[in-house]
């Protein structure tokens, strides 16, 4: 928390003062009124605007490193971004941003913000991790933490009546409500070229998200390009060498998320959603039977086969070196038995096994040894809520992603019982669409309204909003996503009683104009 205050009183302040009303600087259009938190979305935890202002000329302002500063010219990750809101907060103006010889031209400027990193180990080369505590409360700072610090100051910055840059003296105490704010984009139903993921990952930024599920392959195609089992995305994507996400493609996905403070999570969904996988893996998926023929048509991946874990080991352990978070998503959605059902091997093997015709007890089996191989790369793992539904036996650590709508309160306190990490989705589908301002139905849900007690509304550790991509592709992804997905990134991030629908509209307008820009 202190580590915010530093942003904001390391700002070198000059002489002479200029006062100024907050309301100046929202144009007054009818329906909207000003904030007193001006466009700062999502709102910190605890903002002081005073009324007193400094402009800001892009010829003498900069950002750099305070003289006590454990992070130096060396962390390219701060450089970086410094570059970016220098920019972001002037457009490419002529000066350059780093430049030292200065002059400043009028002395009620503000001539320099000074990012001051107090933790020793700034992490400048380090991916975002779930260690990167963002509560930084009682643990040391990181540099990712920094991001957000400078996304809030660049929102603090308007355009006064004349054009003019101005910012408020202001002090900001911020951490995160929660850690895991993720947004869920489908590479699979619709390919998502890189321009629009990344994109994505710039306004996910600008609203301080920091989790990317990517759900990269399911049924419809798979576009990941493996390097051990290149078949699979040349046989399975839309297009083998068009629709496909290569190593360097994923490489900078990933380094642009990491510069951003984002981690990349993928979703590799199994055993079903996998029809792409069958097209260029010979065997992996369960042949369906009519009576005692097969029928020509496949199910879920073959639970009864060495080869099928075989293959997965393998392809896990690709996973694991590719994508540098500590975690995979693992999918577990949604499996249809009746093609299971059909086949008279797997009907074998379930007596074999004593399963009954208790199919979940079969998919239990297949998904035990599944997380036994992912854990075997050193990967944690999140699984769709039926995993934990169908009694699966899961690491401690696993986190339980919540889907399923309505009853999604009870699921809360069900997997929060069971003791396991939680986030939620249910209320968060973006793909869905009706009229009007549905941001509000997403903004006004209470991730721990469920019955449960604070041990148990501890392990929920955020949420996600999810994209799926059956109607969605290039064309319309970010008007979809976007303003709305800033209404989950409020609630994920600001006090729990920050719940001013009124407050929220006045300050979303202005921000949505802001990603718009
Ligand atoms: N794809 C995958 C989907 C969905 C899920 N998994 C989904 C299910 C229901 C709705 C929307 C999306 N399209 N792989 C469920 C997690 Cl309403």
């Amino acid at each position: 928390m202190l580590k915010f205050v530093s942003l904001l009183l390391a700002l070198s302040f000059c002489q002479g003062l200029q006062h100024n009303n907050i309301d100046d600087y929202v144009e007054a259009e009818p329906v909207f009124e000003a904030s007193k938190y001006g466009s700062l979305w999502p709102l910190p935890q605890k903002v002081q605007i005073s009324e007193v202002s400094f402009k800001l000329t892009s010829s003498s302002f900069r950002i750099v490193d305070a003289k006590a500063s454990s992070a130096g010219p060396s962390c390219s990750l701060l450089q970086s971004a410094y570059r970016r809101y220098y920019e972001y907060m002037f457009g490419s103006a002529k000066k350059q941003w780093w430049s030292k010889n200065n002059r400043r031209s009028d002395p009620s400027d503000l001539s320099e913000l000074q990012v001051w990193i107090t933790s020793p180990d700034s992490e400048c080369d380090g991916y975002p991790s779930v260690t990167s505590d963002e509560s930084c409360e009682y643990l040391p700072f990181l540099v990712h933490v920094m991001f957000y610090g400078l996304e809030t100051f660049s929102q603090l910055v308007f355009e006064d009546e004349y054009g003019a840059k101005s910012i408020n003296a202001t002090i900001i105490n911020d951490f995160p409500r929660f850690q895991h704010r993720g947004i869920l984009l489908d590479s699979s139903r619709h390919f998502l070229p890189i321009k629009v993921i990344l994109a994505n990952l710039e306004t996910m930024a600008m609203n301080k998200f920091n989790v990317f599920h990517w759900h990269i392959v399911d049924d419809q195609s798979f576009p990941y390009l493996s390097r051990t089992f290149p078949q699979l995305s040349e046989q399975g994507a839309y297009h083998p060498y068009t629709h496909v996400y290569t190593p360097a493609d994923v490489k900078m996905v990933i380094e642009f998320a990491r510069l951003r403070g984002i981690r990349v999570i993928p979703e590799f969904d199994t055993p079903g959603h996998t029809q792409s996988w069958g097209k260029g893996q010979k065997d992996l998926l369960t042949p369906c039977y009519s009576g005692s023929k097969p029928s020509g048509s496949f199910g879920p991946v073959n639970p009864i086969l060495n080869t099928t874990y075989d293959f997965m080991a393998q392809f896990f352990t690709e996973i694991s070196t590719v994508f540098p978070d500590g975690y995979v998503h693992l999918g577990g959605d949604e499996v249809d038995f009746t093609c299971w059902k059909s086949n008279p091997d797997i009907q074998k093997f379930m007596e074999q096994q004593h399963f009954g015709d208790d199919y979940r007890k079969l998919e239990s089996f297949y998904i035990q040894k599944l997380l036994d191989i992912v854990t075997s790369t050193k990967k944690g793992y999140l699984i769709w809520q039926e995993v934990f539904d169908n009694g699966v036996k899961l690491k401690p650590d696993t986190v339980v992603h919540v889907w399923i709508g309505g009853g999604s309160d009870k699921e809360m306190s069900n997997v929060t019982a069971a003791g396991y990490t939680t986030i939620l989705s249910a209320p968060w589908y973006l793909d869905y669409i009706s009229y009007g301002q549905d941001w509000q139905k997403y903004y006004k849900v209470e991730p721990l309204n469920f019955e449960g007690t604070d041990e148990q509304k501890k392990l929920v550790i955020g949420g996600e909003a999810c994209l799926w991509g059956e109607y969605v592709d290039a064309t319309n992804l970010t008007p979809r996503l976007w303003p709305r997905a800033s209404a989950v990134a409020e609630r994920l991030w600001s006090a729990k009683d920050v719940t001013d629908i009124g407050d929220a509209f006045n300050r979303l307008s202005l921000h949505r104009c802001r990603m718009v820009e």
